[in-house]
């Protein structure tokens, strides 16, 4: 709710173009790139097109790209693995991936949401 809140400047309960213009020249954005992004947000967000996003469809879009950024980067962290693009990692590639140095590369999110997705989160009271 707090970023919702953050973003709507006029306080109405809608997310207009211009709040949205507003909250991504705060960023420090420069205005055709935020105007680029705003419009793509806009596109995704604004399911019933009333030229507005309220708050249940900000809550949505939220969700959707944080779904969309876990998958995109499960993908990226498989396909480096699959050398040969053949959909599974097997004991060769497995073992290039060890002596090539390539974990050096690899972003930290990507190995947590990898993990994440194989073992699940530690429950509570667990050690990580
Ligand atoms: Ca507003």
């Amino acid at each position: 709710m707090d970023q919702f809140l953050s973003i709507d400047s006029d306080g109405d309960g809608k997310l207009t173009h211009d709040d949205l213009i507003k909250a991504y020249s705060k960023t420090g954005k420069d205005p055709s790139e935020a105007e680029e992004i705003v419009r793509t947000i806009m596109k995704h967000a604004d399911k019933s097109s009333s030229g507005f996003i309220n708050y249940s469809e900000f809550v949505t879009a939220s969700i959707s790209k944080r779904k969309f950024f876990s998958e995109e980067r499960l993908q990226l962290a498989f396909k480096l693995f699959d050398k040969e693009n053949k959909g599974h990692i097997g004991v060769k590639e497995l073992k290039q991936i060890f002596n090539s140095g390539v974990f050096q590369n690899i972003d930290e999110g990507i190995w947590e949401t990898l993990i994440d997705s194989v073992v699940g989160k530690p429950k509570e009271g667990e050690e990580a």
